[in-house]
């Protein structure tokens, strides 16, 4: 039987387990990045390892999410960053050189690489052909480590892609058929793989858009076939080098097939609140627009920037609408500058952004109340703009820029621009002067800001307390840890835990630690799919320091459960999904027995206030099941 692309590339890694779907597997890890925002914990946790440098293939840093810089803190994790990189032996991006995924694209991703990031979006190096995956900081830590990384060995979906896209029609618009077709849930332990002619007809930039978004439905990666393509790519990055031709066996079986006739999709967007909230451009036409905003490590290629220049060429922005312009990479905004790209951008109106993640993350470009946003970027969580009243349509540069001249919600087919020389160049243009090699000598500078990441306690005895919070469906890492202006105390997580749930429960945090501080384990109850999102562990360490030591739902999102287990809070699943309703906010809560259910993997959580006990289930590999025994992966991990 042949072997899909995924299983070749897992193969050539495998550590350890058995390469069958379901079973837990341990991998090798050629390449890591990190970037700022989740970059100082994981190099806090990798030098708690005591190692003297990073020994795997490739390490690099970026600093892309914190650079808007209102106080210290940033500014001060940056030069964190810098230092230690260099005395670590990773490469250092520094800030101003772009978004890692975009410049990791350009300079560093290859075909049949393994490649682990602190970020949920490093799939997006999937368009070139590598197994690209997110995870929270301590799992890249590890890897740097040289320690394998464990996933599930996952179900490979084929997306096989027919025909050509129309004019006007972008990748954006088929991972938005795409997440149409799978949503935003229960997509765990799955890996999309793309075929068909149609890939043919897709550049590497295209692909990696596509891949990229493929961690909205919650994916583990997502994959392109290493082809011509590829290697033309390859060859204007001027990188060759790394070039290897990689696709499925044309008798590869996989476990779930959709067709999609690229000539048949037409624009598409992304509605309030989630990325799985899809509808045809068409159908909003019409709808005034407050704010425009291209960019984000979706689409922020040199050939998104100039298909929307295109556009805009000899228009001028509308009045009501405030047009914000984001260069994924200082490569493409030295490209855009040279070839008169960004005047174009200029005369039609643009505000030009640093190429950063900015406005993506709600780090600046919050959007007035009630007013309506077109964002080329990927996610539309409720608040992350930071106006909660907003509402955030995800579209193509092509929708994006040409609603921005009307006004309005428009149908970028209706525009008479000429996308032709649009395609991807012969060669970019190549300037690595703002990565910064290590030169192993430098001394670690921490700020005042910059604390230790804490640690969790061994599994109790006894765990009993009360269900903090309750909370529905789709939680996402944003609801729980949120960004934009707390995104400055990611180094700092006695401050930062002050503002977990802020926008669903501001209250948490202060009942959350009187209750620990009263010596109880707390809990929090949630519906499907907790945790979706990012890879910000975060979201697991802040909750912990809160004294949360299970949460139980109805299902948890894969990068979640691992950082839940890496920092020692029991991630449980309702066995049956209507005990969830049977749990109130407030019940005194008790699980029977942890330590002998911790091996059986089936837990009783006795809810004192009801009178009821209710099965549990944990789904967690022996290995997590060992780290949650400990109270997290910094109490047993030794170099
Ligand atoms: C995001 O897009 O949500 C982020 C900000 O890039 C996160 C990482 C973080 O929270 O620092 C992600 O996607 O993992
Ligand atoms: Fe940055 Fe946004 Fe991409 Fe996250 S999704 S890495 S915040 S650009």
């Amino acid at each position: 039987m042949g072997q899909t692309q995924c299983y070749k590339i897992l193969s050539s890694h495998l550590v350890n387990g058995e390469l069958r779907q379901g079973e837990s597997i341990s991998i090798r890890i050629d390449q890591t990045l990190t970037q700022d925002a989740t970059g100082t914990m994981a190099y806090l946790e990798f030098e708690s390892l005591g190692l003297d440098k990073a020994q795997n293939e490739l390490a690099i840093s970026y600093v892309d999410h914190n650079t808007v810089q209102v106080g210290f803190e940033n500014a001060d994790d940056h030069e964190y960053l810098r230092t230690v990189a260099d005395r670590k032996g990773v490469i250092y991006s520094r800030a101003g050189n772009g978004i890692c995924h975009q410049v990791h694209l350009e300079r560093f991703a290859l075909p049949g690489k393994t490649l682990l990031g602190s970020d949920s979006h490093t799939p997006t190096a999937g368009g070139i052909g590598s197994f690209a995956a997110g995870a929270g900081g301590l799992d890249v830590a590890l890897a740097m480590a040289g320690k394998p990384f464990s996933i599930i060995a996952p179900n490979v979906v084929e997306i096989r892609l027919h025909g050509k896209l129309k004019p006007f029609v972008s990748a954006k618009d088929v991972i938005l058929k795409v997440l149409e077709r799978f949503g935003v849930k229960g997509n765990v332990n799955t890996v999309f793989e793309y075929t068909g002619d149609g890939v043919k007809t897709l550049s590497v930039p295209e692909r990696a858009t596509i891949a990229n978004m493929g961690a909205e439905c919650g994916v583990t990666t997502s994959l392109f076939p290493s082809d011509e393509n590829t290697l033309a790519f390859l060859t204007a990055q001027g990188r060759t080098a790394g070039y290897v031709p990689l696709a499925a066996d044309p008798d590869a079986v996989y476990d779930d097939l959709y067709e999609i006739d690229l000539s048949s999709i037409e624009p598409l967007a992304a509605c309030p609140h989630s990325p799985g909230n899809i509808r045809s451009v068409k159908d909003l036409e019409g709808m005034p627009v407050n704010q425009v905003l291209i960019g984000s490590c979706t689409n922020s290629s040199y050939m998104d920037l100039r298909k929307a220049a295109q556009i805009l060429r000899g228009h001028h922005v509308a009045p009501s609408v405030s047009l914000g312009v984001a260069p994924g990479s200082r490569e493409v905004l030295l490209m855009i500058t040279e070839d008169g790209t960004l005047e174009t951008l200029i005369k039609a109106g643009a505000r030009i952004l640093e190429s950063a993640c900015g406005f993506c993350i709600g780090n600046h470009q919050s959007p007035g109340t009630d007013s309506v946003s077109l964002r080329t970027s990927n996610r539309n969580f409720y608040a992350r703009s930071g106006t909660a009243s907003a509402n955030l349509y995800l579209v193509s540069p092509e929708t994006a820029a040409y609603s921005a001249i009307t006004g309005v919600f428009s149908d970028p087919r209706k525009s008479d621009a000429d996308l032709s020389g649009t395609g991807m160049p012969e060669k970019f243009l190549i300037d690595d002067s703002m990565f910064i090699l290590p030169s192993f000598s430098a001394e670690i500078k921490r700020g005042p800001n910059i604390g230790e990441p804490p640690k969790n306690t061994p599994l109790p005895e006894i765990v009993k307390g009360h269900a903090v919070i309750k909370v529905g469906d789709k939680i996402t890492t944003d609801h729980i840890m949120p960004a934009g202006a707390r995104l400055k105390y990611r180094s700092n997580i006695p401050h930062y835990s002050q503002f977990v749930f802020e926008s669903v429960d501001p209250d948490f945090p202060s009942r959350a630690a009187a209750l620990r501080d009263a010596g109880e384990s707390g809990f929090i109850i949630a519906g499907a799919s907790y945790g979706q999102g990012s890879s910000r562990e975060h979201a697991a360490i802040c909750p912990m320091y809160l004294g949360i030591r299970a949460v139980c739902a109805v299902s948890i999102e894969r990068i979640h459960q691992a950082n839940l287990c890496n920092f020692g809070i029991l991630p449980l699943l309702f066995e049956n999904e209507d005990d969830y309703g049977k749990i109130d906010q407030g019940d005194e809560l008790e699980l029977v027995n942890p330590m002998l259910s911790l091996e059986s993997g089936t837990f009783t959580l006795r809810d004192h206030t009801k009178g009821i006990d209710i099965p549990m289930r944990l789904f967690a590999s022996e290995e997590q099941k060992e780290t949650l025994r400990a109270g997290g992966k910094l109490n047993e991990v030794k170099a």
